[in-house]
This record gives structure tokens, sequence and C-alpha cells, in this order.
């Protein structure tokens, strides 16, 4: 049985008294951590007040991004050795907007996977197609490319203990889900994929979220899907009832 993981991705949003009041809010109320890991991806500004807030419970704190060196002249960037160095335990690579408006490639997520594994960090490594790639029936070889891409060179044990975010990019902030169904033909193809390039095993632990438009009214019905073992969600993840509606779904 792979344990569910919800995560509320914030993305460039809230001040850090708003977070701080967040994390008061749902801390004492999620799941217990081990049916359900709940985790907050949080703008790097607000993580080193999170993870004092989330210590001693069951919420997990996320970064949303890092550089793979561990040090040097990157101005702007973060660390993953600065990222464990706080408490911080996920990291979301390669989303696609990162993808689309800053420059992350295959390539890149790559070396952020391995510099994560190498500190500790759990990646959750996010792939996804566009609408075009859909309409021209290119789905399942756009994400096996990126989830080949991100995760070439690991060893089976890495594998296990990475998370896959399937986000399509037609469904993201747009209000238009993709179907349960639509959802996991593609996170079935993601992890045929792991199977074929490691092992049926492996395949079969990793945990892959779905993410795009979820929100507490349909949470469940992608979660009752067979290769569906969480969610990754924006929006609906800013207000702390939404988050632990999200989140208790999962138990
Ligand atoms: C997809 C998702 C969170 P939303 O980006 O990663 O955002 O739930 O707002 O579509």
């Amino acid at each position: 049985m792979r344990k569910p993981i919800i995560a509320g991705n914030w993305k460039m949003n809230k001040t850090k008294a708003e977070a701080v009041s967040f994390l008061q809010d749902v801390k004492n109320s999620v799941p217990a951590a081990d049916k359900v890991d709940s985790v907050v991806c949080s703008p790097d500004l607000f993580l080193d007040a999170l993870v004092q807030e989330a210590e001693g419970t069951d919420v997990h704190i996320a970064a949303q991004n890092m550089h793979f060196e561990d040090n040097g002249a990157f101005t702007g960037e973060t660390s993953p050795a600065a990222l464990k160095d706080l408490g911080v335990t996920f990291v979301v690579l390669g989303h696609s907007e990162r993808r689309d408006m800053f420059g992350e490639t295959d390539e890149s997520v790559n070396k952020k996977v391995k510099a994560a594994l190498n500190h500790g960090l759990t990646p959750i490594v996010c792939v996804g197609e566009t609408l075009d790639e859909r309409e021209s029936d290119k789905t399942n070889d756009v994400v096996t490319k990126q989830v080949n891409g991100a995760l070439e060179g690991l060893t089976e044990d890495q594998v296990k203990g990475i998370v896959v975010a399937y986000e399509p990019v037609w469904a993201i902030g747009t209000g238009k889900t993709a179907t349960s169904e639509q959802a996991n033909d593609t996170c079935s193809v993601i992890r045929a994929a792991l199977a074929n390039t490691f092992s049926a095993e492996t395949a079969d632990q990793v945990r892959i979220q779905y993410g795009g438009s979820v929100k507490p009214a349909n949470i469940q019905e992608l979660l009752g899907q067979s290769d569906i073992d969480g969610a990754l969600v924006g929006g609906a993840s800013l207000e702390a009832d939404s988050f632990l509606k999200l989140a208790e779904a999962g138990d």
C-alpha cells in the first residue's frame, strides 16, 4: 500500500504572518503522518518559520524549487544543503511553471533530483503535457520522456523514495480538471515507464500525485483511482479549511 501524499503548493502567495497563521490553523488537525503525508510547499522566505511552527506535528514543509549545487555564485538561488539545514523535508522540482517561465529542462530537473536525494530531501518531480500535446496524441510520449529524463542515472532504491506529480499543463489553475479516468490513465503510463526503466517492484512503490485544479469537491474521486496516490494542489490549498479537507480526503 502506498501512503497518500497531499501537498499544498502555495506558489508565490502569502506574507510571513499569513503563512504562520495558516500553519497554526492546520498543524494539529491534519491526519496522522503514518496514514497521510500532509505537505505545505512554501516560498523560501517562510520556510524557516514554518519548519519551527510545524515541529512535533504531522505537517511536512517543502520548498518549491532549489538549485542543484551546494553553494557558489548563483545569485538569488537556494541550495539543497541550506534547505536540509533548515529542516525542510520535500522539494517540488520541475513544476510546469518553472519549465515554462524559468527555463527548467529535464536535464536541470535531473541534476536537482540527484542533489535533493544526496541531501536527504524527497523530490516531488512534476511532469505533464500541454493542451497541444494532448490534442496531438503525444501525452504518453511526453510524460514518459520527462520521467525518464528526470530520473536518469538513479538507483532503484533512490527511485522508490521519490514522488512524481502528474500535472497536465492545461488543467493548472484553469478550473479544468482532467477527468479522473484521464488522470489515472496517464498516471498508469508513468508507472509503466518506471517499470520499464527500473522494475515493476520499484514502480509499484513510487507515489504518483495528480495536480491541476484539485479541490475538496473532486479530490475523493481522484484518490479513488488505482494509480493516483495523492494530489499536488495550488489554489485550493491556500485556505486552511480547504487544505484540511484535502488532507483528510487522504485518510
Ligand atoms: C498545479 C496546481 C498545483 P492548481 O500547478 O501545483 O495548481 O491546483 O491551482 O491548478
